[in-house]
């Protein structure tokens, strides 16, 4: 009987620690919202790819955190490695292969509307009050 007790201690120290150290993971200061959208100190990262378009074309983010847009390129060197946000004056390239991060500063609910230079690709950002 003093050996099943210590052995659930012992069980429940180990599921314990587990679970505790599974929290202070690689994950840490990180919340998924969505697939795409991770918060990361503080600031709110959307990721997006661009070639041949992009991906994913919808993004929900919230508003009132500080916002980054983060266009991923790998082989890109179709039109959508030209990137524009009309409504926040954004005309920004992109490498052919890289990471380019855009910042969105701090959003007010609505939708933003991104496309490729031509404005054939489009993309929605929507921003949730
Ligand atoms: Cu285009």
């Amino acid at each position: 009987m003093k050996e099943t007790i210590i052995s659930i201690i012992v069980a429940s120290v180990l599921i314990g620690g587990a679970f505790v150290l599974s929290k202070e993971g690689p994950e840490s200061g990180t919340e998924a919202l969505r697939n795409n959208v991770t918060v990361v100190d503080g600031k709110q990262i959307i990721e997006i790819t661009a070639k041949g378009g992009y991906q994913p074309r919808k993004s929900v983010v919230k508003a009132g955190i500080p916002t980054i847009l983060r266009i991923n390129t790998m082989g890109t060197f179709d039109c959508s490695s030209s990137v524009r946000i009309p409504s926040m004056n954004i005309s920004q390239n992109l490498p052919p292969s890289g990471v380019t991060d855009i910042d969105l500063k701090t959003l007010s609910a609505g939708v933003l509307n991104g496309t490729c230079s031509m404005g054939m690709y489009p993309f929605e950002i929507e921003v949730k009050g």
